[in-house]
């Protein structure tokens, strides 16, 4: 089956959040490779809005910011499973380092299988724990809604790539793309 052929899987989940398919690919890779340490519990997103208040955070905001990890293999202890800790991309609470981290937070991880994936709000707390494997556990996509950008990844992905892939992805790595000067 050719690739633009397959059923979509994951972006109808991003529609269905949105409301909208216009929204973005801004990026991706792997984590957590062979030999990573464990990582202190983090967000991936900052927030944008500054309000001098804090009023209005980026958590009181729809997710802007989507990851969504592809397992390679099975999470295991040995492989450094991730941990993610429900609910508290609503939080404004400061995130715990490594020490502080309750006990109970430390064993918030996934049991997931090779083949699953999982969509996650950026702002949710979470962290990787010490890959002893001598495999990648996932690759890594990010979504981002209309009004939210990700400059640091612009011109990441080569034109002559970019030329190959289906309209629909096309559309969807716009702002990836390297446009040669
Ligand atoms: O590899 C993992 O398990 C998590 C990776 C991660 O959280 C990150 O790099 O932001």
């Amino acid at each position: 089956m050719a690739p633009t052929d397959r059923p979509a899987t994951i972006l109808p989940i991003q529609e269905k959040i949105w409301g909208t398919t216009e929204f973005q690919c801004s990026g991706g890779g792997d984590y957590s490779l062979p030999g990573a340490k464990i990582q202190k519990l983090h967000a991936d997103t900052w927030d944008p809005l500054n309000d001098p208040l804090a009023d209005v955070t980026i958590s009181d905001l729809l997710a802007p910011f989507i990851v969504v990890n592809f397992l390679t293999t099975n999470f295991t202890a040995e492989n450094g499973r991730t941990r993610y800790i429900r609910g508290t991309q609503r939080s404004r609470h400061p995130i715990p380092s490594l020490e502080e981290e309750s006990e109970w937070r430390q064993k918030s991880i996934l049991c997931t299988p090779a083949g699953a994936s999982v969509i996650r709000d950026a702002q949710c707390w979470h962290g990787g724990t010490e890959n002893r494997s001598g495999l990648a556990r996932m690759i890594s996509a990010v979504y981002t809604t209309s009004w939210f950008r990700l400059p640091r990844n612009a011109g990441s992905l080569p034109l002559e790539t970019y030329q190959t892939i289906s309209g629909r992805a096309q559309d969807l790595c716009r702002s990836l793309v390297a446009i040669p000067s």
